[in-house]
């Protein structure tokens, strides 16, 4: 049988398999062999005798949160409390570009702005749709419902971004703990939870604070170049360029001409390590 581990508590892994949970060990050779399954995890298990026999090759794995095979990424974006970041929007977008997650940009608190407040960062949003994101608000329940099917999907965001609130609106069974803004931006609360993965709407998500505290500074130069995915529309004479001291960089004059959105050229320079401004 070919099951999906959804939690794993010591030495017992959860298979998920046909809307049952069948709780397994390993098989002793994985010890020998150090196959560490993880959350995520796609697996050969025998139902009966509740062994996982196999790990089966993985398309993505995290370590912290530990999981694996993240199809896509709602990444739950705050309009205020906590501010806007596009900083913070391009560091989540380039994360899950190098773990090849599909970004899908998840936007909350509308509310809170006034429409002459919201214009500037709608301009904004237009661009990343351009460049073939998906952005939608957390008030698009039925649009949210129906890109979950048949896919692992992670809430992934800032602390009081209303991660936890968007999950409860669409699975009202769940009644996750709704953070107080002022005391979750504290820090420290939530750090160690079990991770999980939910069945919803015919996909599995997990709500995690993992991927919040977010550093590129483990990935490569190129991969963080690569992972701006819109770059590659713009082919510099020298294939390996890295658009910042070069010259004749037709990236840069595609952002000088506005086609590339200044903003995630910045960041792109700060991630990098090439800039320390962030904005
Ligand atoms: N005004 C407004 N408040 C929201 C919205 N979404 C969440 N919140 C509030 O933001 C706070 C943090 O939400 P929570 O779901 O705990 O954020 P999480 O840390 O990302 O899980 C809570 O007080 C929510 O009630 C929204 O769309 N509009
Ligand atoms: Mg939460
Ligand atoms: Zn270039």
């Amino acid at each position: 049988m070919k099951g999906q581990i959804v939690k794993i508590s010591s030495d017992l892994h959860f298979v998920s398999f046909e809307n049952q949970i069948y709780p397994c060990k390993c098989r002793g050779l994985f010890r020998k062999e150090h196959i560490l399954p993880v959350v995520g995890d796609y697996v050969l298990f025998h139902k009966d005798k509740k062994i996982i026999e196999e790990v089966l090759p993985r398309k993505n794995v995290f370590q912290r949160p530990k999981v694996s095979n993240i199809d896509q990424a709602f990444l739950v974006t705050s309009l205020k409390l906590p501010d806007f970041s596009l900083n913070l929007l391009d560091k989540f977008i380039s994360l899950m570009e190098i773990h090849h997650v599909k970004p899908i940009i998840c936007i909350t608190k509308r509310d809170l702005l006034t429409e002459e407040e919201l214009n500037p960062i709608r301009d904004a949003l237009k661009y990343y749709e351009e460049i073939g994101y998906t952005v939608l608000y957390n008030t698009d329940l039925d649009l949210i419902k129906s890109l979950l099917k048949n896919k692992t999907s992670v809430f992934t965001g800032q602390t009081g971004a209303g991660k936890s609130t968007l999950l409860n609106k669409l699975n009202p069974d769940w009644n996750l703990e709704v953070g107080d803004v002022s005391v979750a931006l504290g820090r420290g609360k939530h750090t160690t939870r079990v991770v999980e993965l939910f069945s919803l709407f015919d996909g599995k998500v997990m709500d995690t604070p993992g991927f919040s505290s977010l550093d590129l500074s483990e990935y490569s130069k190129e991969e963080i170049r690569d992972s701006f995915v819109e770059f590659q529309n713009y082919p510099c004479l020298y294939k390996d360029c890295m658009h910042t001291k070069e010259e004749e960089c037709v990236v840069k004059k595609a952002v000088l001409e506005n086609h590339i959105l200044e903003s995630r050229y910045l960041n792109y320079l700060n991630f990098i390590g090439e800039d320390s401004n962030e904005n």
